[in-house]
């Protein structure tokens, strides 16, 4: 088992153990000017629905995405793999503002954007053997969302104990330690009525 690495700056905030091995932390308005930020990156980013291979099936994806990183920092999942496209002013800004809280400075980042509650995020780990070196066992995911709240909800895969929060507004939410190999997390459709919402997950791939 990987011993779950010591982040520079995350004495600054308080983490929440989820067991087993697991961590996550909730900040709340670490982008204040969430709408504003939201509002330039929608306008400048290439999203797309993209197609997917799940279970056998080809899928377009129901919500709009972008793949953002460094050079070489490509993705493969889902049957296909991502060439980053490269980093916005925007994008960078908010990761310069992660690497200030965190002491991390990630490599990627995969934007999701939810034009209502129609738009979704099935329920999936991010435990890819290049979100590494010890991934799953340690995998250090930043979620920052922009725009409206949207329900974003955990499942311990033994135990099936959900838990449940609202992210939107310039929140960060942050999973460390094995919360990928023993939770899943989606982001469920809604019929009530809810707006626009960008949701940029950052991520270090190897
Ligand atoms: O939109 C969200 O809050 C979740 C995004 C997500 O699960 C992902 O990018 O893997």
């Amino acid at each position: 088992m990987a011993t779950p690495t010591e982040y520079a700056g995350m004495t600054t905030f308080s983490k929440q153990d989820l067991s087993p091995n697991g961590w996550i932390a909730l900040v709340h308005d670490f982008v204040p000017e969430h709408q504003a930020v939201m509002d330039a990156l929608v306008a400048s980013l290439p999203l797309k629905s993209e197609r997917l291979r799940i279970m056998g099936r080809e899928v377009a994806t129901p919500r709009l995405t972008s793949w953002h990183g460094d050079s070489g920092a490509g993705y493969r999942y889902s049957g296909r793999y991502f060439e980053p496209n490269p980093w916005t002013a925007e994008l960078d800004a908010v990761r310069d503002r992660l690497e200030a809280l965190l002491g991390v400075r990630f490599n990627s980042v995969l934007a999701n954007y939810y034009r209502d509650g129609r738009d979704s995020m099935g329920f999936h780990t991010d435990a890819e053997p290049e979100l590494g070196p010890n991934s799953p066992d340690d995998v250090l995911i930043a979620s920052v969302s922009l725009g409206a709240p949207r329900r974003f909800v955990l499942q311990s895969k033994g135990t099936k104990e959900r838990r449940v929060f609202d992210l939107g507004e310039g929140s960060l939410f942050v999973m460390g330690g094995a919360v990928q190999k023993h939770w899943r997390h989606g982001v469920p459709k809604t019929t009530r009525k809810v707006g626009p919402r960008l949701n940029l997950t950052f991520r270090t791939v190897r």
